[in-house]
């Protein structure tokens, strides 16, 4: 039977869609960290069984934590064979941190699909995201669904069927030696560096979604007369970044997402 590794940021919705596409019932919460094994169910798609692995959330395949060891076997095909397709669960109100695992996971290979959700917290924070700039960007098709309220999951079996290998939005010579490396429980000499060369490769990226309206902040100025940027739900961005945000570029940037 067919693989397929559902991926993503912790708190992104992957059981929530897991369970909703399988009709399975595993623990979902708004704290991250609350899928800490390797979830397995059975869809079926145009008559083709697949069994979908629905993986703890991570920041970055390179750590130290079981979680990251849980993500990599199955990435790499020690826990259950070659995975046949990723279903990357992208968090639209935190994109910035989400492409680092992206470009990652996207540097492997495998035929991928996205589902891209939590758009309402998005644009509750005044963000508003182009699916079809981002699928562009990306290389694979993506479809918006919000897991928690969607009963239809057709769009998500049709996005699935026309996955494809992503771009890969950072070049980083070696990074499958490194990662097989992590799976020793060390750290790896040089994700760091190589951590911050992604986001630079990110950068871009978000930087052409900016500039062609593939995300855009709304900035709302009655607001931002009262409100310290923390009042638009970015208050995470660090110091580093004000001038990005005073373009209007936006970039969900956190500690978490450094290895
Ligand atoms: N507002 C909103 N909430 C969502 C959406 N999708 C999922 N949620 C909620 O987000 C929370 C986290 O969902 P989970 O499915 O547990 O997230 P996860 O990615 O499996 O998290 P980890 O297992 O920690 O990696 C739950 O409270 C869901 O109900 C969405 O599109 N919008
Ligand atoms: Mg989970």
């Amino acid at each position: 039977m067919k693989q397929i590794l559902l991926i993503g940021n912790p708190n992104c919705g992957k059981t929530t869609l897991f369970n909703r596409i399988t009709g399975l019932n595993q623990k979902t919460s708004n704290l991250p960290g609350t899928t800490v094994e390797a979830y397995k169910g059975k869809i079926k798609i145009q008559g083709e069984d697949y069994q979908i692995i629905d993986l703890p959330g991570i920041y970055s395949l390179f750590s130290n934590t079981e979680y990251e060891q849980v993500v990599n076997k199955y990435l790499l095909g020690h826990s259950a064979g070659k995975p046949n397709l990723v279903v990357f669960v992208l968090d639209a109100s935190n994109l910035r941190r989400n492409l680092l695992l992206y470009s990652q996971v996207a540097e492997l290979g495998i035929p991928s699909a996205g589902i891209l959700t939590m758009t309402d917290t998005a644009n509750r924070r005044n963000i508003t995201t182009n699916i079809s700039h981002i699928s562009k960007e990306l290389g694979i098709p993506i479809n918006g669904v919000n897991p928690r309220k969607d009963k239809n999951i057709t769009s998500v079996l049709d996005i699935i069927k026309e996955a494809k290998t992503p771009k890969q939005l950072s070049t980083n010579p070696g990074f499958k030696e490194r990662l097989e490396l992590s799976l020793s429980g060390k750290k790896v000499k040089g994700s760091s560096e190589e951590t911050l060369r992604r986001y630079a490769d990110i950068d871009s990226v978000i930087k052409r979604l900016n500039d062609g309206n593939g995300i855009r902040l709304h900035f709302n100025t009655a607001k931002i007369d009262r409100c310290h940027p923390s009042c638009l739900g970015i208050g995470h961005i660090s110091a580093h970044y004000a001038s990005s945000f005073s373009r209007g570029f936006f970039i969900g940037r956190s500690s978490n997402g450094m290895d």
